[in-house]
């Protein structure tokens, strides 16, 4: 199957996102890198990023045509977690219709404030009850909840529920999706559960769905550089507390990772499968075949680890059916929705964690052909926010998709 034309679905699909578009931050001008004239950005400051961020949400807000559609129930389950933290600020910065927002977690938060874009909330008890008198519901818990609640939450027209865990997203009665790529997919679908992806394969489809529209990807190699924040607060506060216990003289402990992060890098994410791939791993695999409808794709991945906080990075290999232009590739990524194109080498620009942080667009660079594959072959470097297109933005524009 074809993956939909990016552009066709930013515009026909969703309605709300950015159309292709200039990179949003300010540039060093069009700066010839490779004999063209290609789009970068300044590598900047964390201040600057987080006003390029900004800009970039009002940009998209320009665009958002959510205005008429009815104020919605919207309920979040897991909000003391970082997902589900995200979602509810996605939820205020993209001005979701939100009419009455539900914040649901265990039994031990509830009844603490919290401060929201829509005001400060009481944290409630996750009840089936409560759950199923919202319109949308959106899960940032484990697959364990999910697995043994969604059914009850979505059962007799119950409201649509977008689940960020693992556990329906290889379910092919559920939905799995990037909106970019395939939101087709949700909307035609009757299912009252559409499954957010796992970060490292949001992040890299951002660019690999684009390249196989343009080129077709025969084969796909990539590498991870991980942030500690997909093992969620817990991850990265045990991030924040080894680096500090280090800088004092003193020694990481390791609870959430197999081993102490610091000054580390661990190629063990998730548990190991009989193929001696991880989990982790084979997530890549199993759903780029889903989400860009390539059943028989082949994906190698090797997920890394890195004591970064928030942002993974990717390095990535295709092979493509038809050959490279260059140029052309340069301006596929530097065109498609939700991307930034970061390559300027001779000003040392490319896609860094520190400067993906906390942005919605996943940035991507070093972008050149690929020695081994020649012709059919590009090599290129990607940089997403693991707790936003990885979980909180790509689930909020879900919802959008469904009710735009
Ligand atoms: C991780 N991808 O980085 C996982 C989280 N979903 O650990």
């Amino acid at each position: 199957m074809r993956i939909l034309s990016l552009a066709a679905c930013v515009l026909s699909v969703q309605g709300f996102s950015v159309a292709p578009r200039a990179p949003v931050v300010a540039t060093t001008a069009a700066t010839s890198v490779h004999g063209y004239a290609a789009a970068v950005s300044t590598a900047r400051p964390q201040q600057s990023v987080v006003a390029a961020t900004a800009s970039s949400v009002r940009a998209q807000l320009e665009k958002l045509q959510m205005a008429d559609t009815k104020p919605l129930t919207v309920g979040v389950v897991g909000v003391t977690g970082a997902v589900g933290k995200e979602i509810i600020d996605v939820l205020g910065n993209r001005k979701f219709p939100v009419g009455e927002l539900k914040l649901f977690a265990s039994a031990r938060s509830a009844g603490k404030p919290m401060d929201t874009p829509f005001g400060s909330k009481d944290i409630e008890e996750f009840t089936l009850e409560a759950a199923r008198a919202c319109d949308v519901v959106f899960l940032a818990v484990s697959g364990d909840f999910a697995l043994e609640w969604v059914p009850k939450i979505t059962e007799n027209d119950g409201p649509l529920v977008i689940d960020n865990s693992s556990a329906f997203r290889y379910d092919d009665n559920v939905p799995l999706v990037v909106p970019e790529i395939n939101a087709e997919v949700a909307k035609k679908s009757k299912a009252k559960c559409i499954a957010n992806p796992n970060c490292t394969t949001a992040i890299a489809l951002m660019a690999l769905a684009p390249l196989h529209n343009e080129f077709g990807i025969k084969r796909c190699i990539m590498s991870t550089y991980q942030a500690a924040s997909g093992a969620g607060q817990p991850g990265m506060e045990e991030l924040e507390k080894g680096c500090a216990a280090i800088a004092t003289g003193g020694e990481a402990v390791n609870e959430v990772f197999v081993h102490k992060l610091p000054f580390n890098v661990i190629p063990h994410i998730d548990k190991f499968l009989d193929d001696q791939y991880t989990k982790e791993e084979r997530k890549v695999t199993w759903e780029t075949r889903k989400i860009m409808g390539l059943p028989d794709l082949p994906v190698s991945c090797t997920c890394v680890r890195i004591p970064t906080l928030r942002a993974h990075a990717e390095s990535i290999t295709i092979e493509t059916e038809k050959p490279i232009d260059i140029k052309r590739a340069f301006e596929v990524l530097g065109n498609s929705p939700g991307l930034q194109l970061m390559d300027d080498v001779a000003n040392n620009v490319y896609p860094m964690p520190m400067t993906a942080s906390t942005k919605y667009d996943v940035e991507v660079g070093r972008v050149r052909k690929n020695d081994v594959f020649g012709d059919y072959g590009l090599d290129l470097f990607v940089c997403g926010d693991q707790l936003l297109r990885g979980a909180a933005l790509n689930a909020v524009l879900i919802a959008e998709a469904m009710y735009a």
